[in-house]
C-alpha cells in the first residue's frame, strides 16, 4: 500500500500550488514513491478523526502502515530520510542539506508567512498601508541573504536536495508580491526547481484536484 496524504478539498489558492501538501507532492515524486491523496474539507480538518491525525486541525498530514505524521518539513524529511535522491549520502554533506531544510522552515519561511497573512487578512485595515512596508522590509533581508549564499550556483549546496525543495515551496509563497524577481538569482532559482519534471509532476497533481472541485 502506498502512504496516503490529506489535502484541501478546495484549496484557498485556486490551484495554485501554494498548500503545504505540495511540498509533500513534490518529495514523492523527486523519491518515485506513489502516494495516495485524501482530499479533506475545513469542517472535516477539525472533526476528531482529523485531529487524531493532526492536533492542529491542519493539512498535510501523511500515514503509512502504523506510521502517521503531521507537519510538512517531518513528512518531507521521512520521505527524504527512506529514499533516494533527496539527501546525500555523505554525512556532512547530508547535515547540511538538513540544515537547509530547517533554515527554509524556521528562518525564511516566517516572515514570508506573516507578509502573506497580512496581505489576506489584514487588507483594509487602517494601519495596513503602514505595516505592509515593515514586513515587506523583513522578508528583503531573508531574501538578501540567501542570494548572497545562493550567488551563482544552481543550487543551496552541491546537489538539489530536500533543502531546495523546501527552501524553493517556502519561495513560491512570494509568488506575485514581485520581491522574489528583485534577486535575479533567487528567481532563476525558482524556476530552475519548477522545471525539474518531478515538480511538474506534483503540481499537475494538485492542480487536477482544483479543476476537478471546481467543476462541481
Ligand atoms: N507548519 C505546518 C506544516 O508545515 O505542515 C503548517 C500547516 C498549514 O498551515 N496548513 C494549512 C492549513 O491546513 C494549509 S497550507 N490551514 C487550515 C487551518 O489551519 O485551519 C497554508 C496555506 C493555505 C492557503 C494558501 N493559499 O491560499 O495561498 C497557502 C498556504
Amino acid at each position: 500500500m502506498s502512504p496516503t496524504i490529506t489535502a484541501f478539498k478546495s484549496s484557498p489558492d485556486r490551484g495554485r500550488g501554494l498548500a503545504r501538501d505540495m511540498r509533500v507532492r513534490w518529495a514523492f515524486e523527486e523519491a518515485g514513491q506513489a502516494y495516495d491523496v485524501r482530499l479533506v474539507t475545513f469542517a472535516e480538518m477539525k472533526e476528531p478523526a482529523h485531529l487524531a491525525l493532526h492536533p492542529f486541525g491542519q493539512i498535510p498530514t501523511y500515514e503509512d502502515g502504523g506510521l502517521a505524521l503531521f507537519e510538512s518539513g517531518a513528512i518531507v524529511f521521512h520521505i527524504a530520510e527512506h529514499h533516494a535522491g533527496l539527501l546525500p549520502d555523505e554525512a556532512n554533506a547530508r547535515a547540511r542539506a538538513i540544515t537547509w531544510m530547517f533554515a527554509a522552515l524556521s528562518t525564511v519561511e516566517p516572515p514570508i508567512v506573516d507578509r502573506s497573512m497580512a496581505t489576506l487578512v489584514d487588507r483594509g485595515k487602517s494601519w495596513y498601508e503602514e505595516r505592509l512596508p515593515i514586513l515587506d522590509g523583513r522578508v528583503r533581508a531573508r531574501l538578501g541573504e540567501l542570494s548572497n549564499r545562493l550567488g551563482d550556483a544552481d543550487w543551496l549546496d552541491g546537489a538539489f536536495s530536500a533543502g531546495d525543495l523546501m527552501m524553493v515551496s517556502v519561495l513560491q509563497r512570494l509568488g506575485g508580491s514581485g520581491l522574489v524577481d528583485e534577486y535575479p538569482n533567487l528567481a532563476a532559482y525558482v524556476a530552475r526547481a519548477e522545471a525539474r519534471p518531478a515538480y511538474k509532476r506534483a503540481f499537475d497533481a494538485q492542480y487536477a484536484v482544483f479543476v476537478a472541485a471546481s467543476a462541481n
